[in-house]
């Protein structure tokens, strides 16, 4: 699903970035491909049967601080990945999985008070839910496909997130019980990183498809019923990670259109493009302050994959967190109503 990007380095000589890119993009998929490997490469019909009733132990009931805005974040730092939680300046850093399994892609309620995340404890990988101190940790879906990537409608009822159930990556919603769950992609090209756009109206999805007879990773965006998909960005680069802004002004994503991966916005229709990220580093997974007036990311501009804070202009870049492990796929959580 790569090879036009890896054919794109390979002509530039740009191995680093081919490295760093797969790494990410595998960790990304990886546990779709562990799925693949162990199951064969398509799915039973037993597909998106649901299991609302399966229950993970709560393993961590300290350290949440009640009623702040906080960050979320994946991290390798304790031997596998697991989902963390800090202030806002990285300190009063907070493990809430602990298990032998990848937990991954975590993404905070709208009010504040849940996290989604994927995790392939169960043998593969589904999404589940737990309260922000990471109590009572439920499993939503049950699937053999990988699915994870998951992110809340801003009324907080339903999830969207991406699955590879058939055959290539498809994007889903389901309500937040688990129920109701629809497939509103259809296409031979894989659709990941779905992001719902504060009116509820629309998901931002990046997708590898061909235009003009070549293959493309552009943002695009589409209906909540996967109608009216429109591509937001062009060019020979690898655009990915859309986030909308709290406003629904902006989308904020990455891209290595101008040699390594940056950060970038531009209005939901595509237009005035703006470069907020200068390095040659990889700066990747933007994701917005719940006042839209600062963005987190992950960077390894100081050797390892850090995350980093800046203002929604691209000023005042503050480093976050100093494990010398993965520190990635930051969200940003507000005040929880409920804490
Ligand atoms: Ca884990
Ligand atoms: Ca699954
Ligand atoms: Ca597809
Ligand atoms: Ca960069």
């Amino acid at each position: 699903m790569i090879d036009r990007n890896i054919l794109a380095l390979v002509t530039t000589g740009d191995w680093t970035s081919w490295v760093k890119m797969q790494v990410k993009i595998t960790r990304m998929l990886m546990i779709s491909t562990i799925t693949i490997l162990l199951f064969g490469s398509f799915v039973s019909c037993s597909y998106l049967e649901n299991n609302t009733s399966e229950m993970s132990p709560s393993t961590s009931t300290t350290g949440f601080t009640g009623n702040r805005s906080m960050i979320v974040f994946e991290s390798d730092r304790d031997g596998n990945t697991e989902i963390y939680i800090m202030n806002t300046d990285g300190s009063n850093e907070t493990r809430l999985t602990y298990n032998d399994a990848q937990d991954i892609s975590p993404s905070w309620s709208p009010d504040g008070s849940m996290i989604a995340f994927s995790s392939d404890r169960d043998g593969n990988a589904e999404i589940y839910v737990m309260m922000a101190d990471g109590s009572k940790q439920q499993r939503l879906t049950n699937t053999l496909a990988g699915d994870s990537a998951p992110s809340w409608s801003p009324d907080g009822a339903q999830i969207t997130f991406n699955s590879d159930g058939p055959g290539n990556e498809e994007i889903y919603i389901m309500n937040i019980d688990g129920s109701n769950q629809a497939r509103i992609t259809y296409s031979d090209p894989w659709e990941i990183l779905p992001d719902w756009s504060p009116d509820g109206s629309k998901i931002a999805f990046n997708s590898d498809r061909i235009y003009d007879g070549r293959t493309y990773v552009d943002i695009h965006v589409m209906d909540v019923d996967g109608s009216n998909q429109i591509r937001l960005t062009s060019g020979d680069a690898w655009n990915s990670s859309p986030s909308w802004s709290p406003d629904g002004t902006k989308i904020v994503f990455d891209s290595d259109r101008e040699g390594n991966q940056e950060i970038y916005l531009m209005d939901p229709d595509g237009s005035n493009l703006e470069r907020l990220t200068y390095n040659d580093f990889w700066d990747s997974s933007p994701s917005w302050s719940p006042d839209g007036t600062k963005i987190v990311f992950d960077s390894d501009r100081d050797e390892f994959i850090e995350i980093y804070m800046m203002n929604s202009d691209g000023s005042n870049q503050t480093r976050l967190t100093y494990s010398e492990a993965w520190d990635g796929w930051p969200s940003w959580s507000s005040a929880p109503e409920t804490p």
